[in-house]
């Protein structure tokens, strides 16, 4: 197999690094360049154990920055670009639309452009691939019944970052259109395992209940989601940018539908579990409710709902098994339990992001999450 040239924005971020860990390891030969901006999601620390291999390079850098992003594409004949690069949190979102309209639209669209030049000026010796990492957030929400969404639902963004992400799905599907851009597109559900951000429902829970903090559950706790641990989504992009069709949209679930209130409450037992097992943990986590034979789950907090909440999202995910054989390998409660240790054996990773300029921005946004 001829060897990748790989551009992976965003690889800082959550998905991103779970990426190019996925893809040094199975992928040697291939090069792997991340272009990130190192936002607030965006961490190097996620990238250390890479920063030795000759394959591997780091640019730090912005996806609206026209020159460096021409300038990348050319040097490192660059033949495959995946994007994750976004702002990607729908509270924040809420508070403040713009960085989203920034880099989610303009961002996109510019690279976009980049790689449309890179690819018209050497359309014949590469093997091109823009590959745009989506959301289920698009389609909008679901009731209890409705069927999951399928690749032909109609868009009906509620957040304004669901509503950046359409934007750019449609810009990434009219370069197809007009200019023969070879694109493929996945729509993903929601994601959890190493490395995610704690300001997201799951990593919060988990970092909030081992320091006795509240767990702030949005309205009554019944909004469902469709959970997929990100190696598997990972695994999932691999098979579009190998065995996909150019030029279509693939839908990726985990098939793990649950409300907030019982995930919220498997992740309480998972810890009640491990912190009760371990004279250690105890000693490391006194403030936790399962270092004195309480549960996590007397932390659980009902707090006002987000504006525009989505109800439901599930995903048909027939296209692209039926395409690829893809199918997640873990299931919610290996998924979860995974996610669970990591935290506990990587407070190093998680610990520095709980900074002062971190906790002020939830103190400002959020007074009733309880956060120290
Ligand atoms: P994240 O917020 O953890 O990471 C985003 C990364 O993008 C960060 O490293 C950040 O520094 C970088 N970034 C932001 N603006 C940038 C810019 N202008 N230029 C360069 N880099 C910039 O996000 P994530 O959860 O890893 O999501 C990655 C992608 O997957 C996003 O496009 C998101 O919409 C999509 N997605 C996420 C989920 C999920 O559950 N997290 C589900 C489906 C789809
Ligand atoms: O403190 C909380 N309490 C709570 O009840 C937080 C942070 C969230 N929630 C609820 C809101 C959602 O129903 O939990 C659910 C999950 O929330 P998030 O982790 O913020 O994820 P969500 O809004 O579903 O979006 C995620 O999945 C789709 C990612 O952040 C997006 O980037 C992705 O596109």
């Amino acid at each position: 197999m001829p060897r990748n040239k790989l551009l992976v924005t965003g690889g800082a971020g959550f998905i991103g690094a779970n990426f190019v860990h996925y893809w040094t390891r199975n992928y040697r030969r291939d090069r792997v360049v991340v272009l990130d901006a190192l936002t607030y999601a965006g961490n190097p620390a996620s990238l250390e154990p890479l920063q030795s291999l000759p394959a591997f390079r780091f640019v730090h850098g912005d996806i609206r920055d026209a020159t460096l992003v021409r300038a990348l594409l050319r040097d490192e004949r660059i033949n495959t670009i995946v994007h994750f690069a976004a702002e990607s949190h729908v509270d924040r979102s809420i508070h403040s639309p713009d960085a989203f309209i920034h880099t989610n639209v303009l961002g996109t669209c510019n690279l976009l452009q980049a790689a449309r030049e890179a690819w018209e000026a050497d359309r014949e010796a590469t093997d091109f691939r823009f590959h745009h990492v989506s959301t289920d957030e698009v389609y909008g929400t679901l009731s209890r019944d409705d069927p999951a969404f399928v690749e032909t639902s109609p868009y009906d963004p509620s957040s304004p970052y669901a509503a950046s992400k359409a934007a750019s799905d449609h810009f990434v599907r009219a370069y197809r259109r007009t200019y023969g851009l070879p694109v493929s597109i996945s729509n993903c559900s929601n994601n959890y395992g190493p490395y995610h951000f704690p300001e997201k429902l799951i990593p919060l829970m988990i970092v909030n209940a081992l320091s006795g903090a509240k767990l702030p559950v949005y309205g009554d706790g019944s909004n469902v989601r469709d959970w997929l641990f990100v190696e598997d989504h990972c695994r999932a992009i691999d098979r579009i940018l190998r065995q996909g069709t150019v030029g279509e949209t693939y839908n990726i679930g985990g098939g793990a539908e649950i409300s907030n209130l019982d995930l919220v409450r498997n992740l309480c037992r998972l810890l009640d579990e491990a912190i009760g097992a371990s004279r250690a943990l105890q000693g490391t986590y006194p403030d936790c409710p399962a270092a004195r034979g309480s549960s996590c789950a007397d932390l659980i907090t009902f707090v006002a709902d987000r504006p525009g909440h989505d109800w439901r999202y599930a995903m048909d995910a027939a296209k692209l098994r039926n395409a690829t054989g893809f199918q997640p390998d873990e299931n919610l409660v290996s998924g979860l339990r995974k996610t669970v240790q990591w935290y506990l054996a990587n407070e190093g990773w998680w610990r520095p992001l709980l900074d002062a300029r971190y906790a002020k921005w939830v103190r400002q946004n959020y007074p009733d999450a309880g956060r120290t």
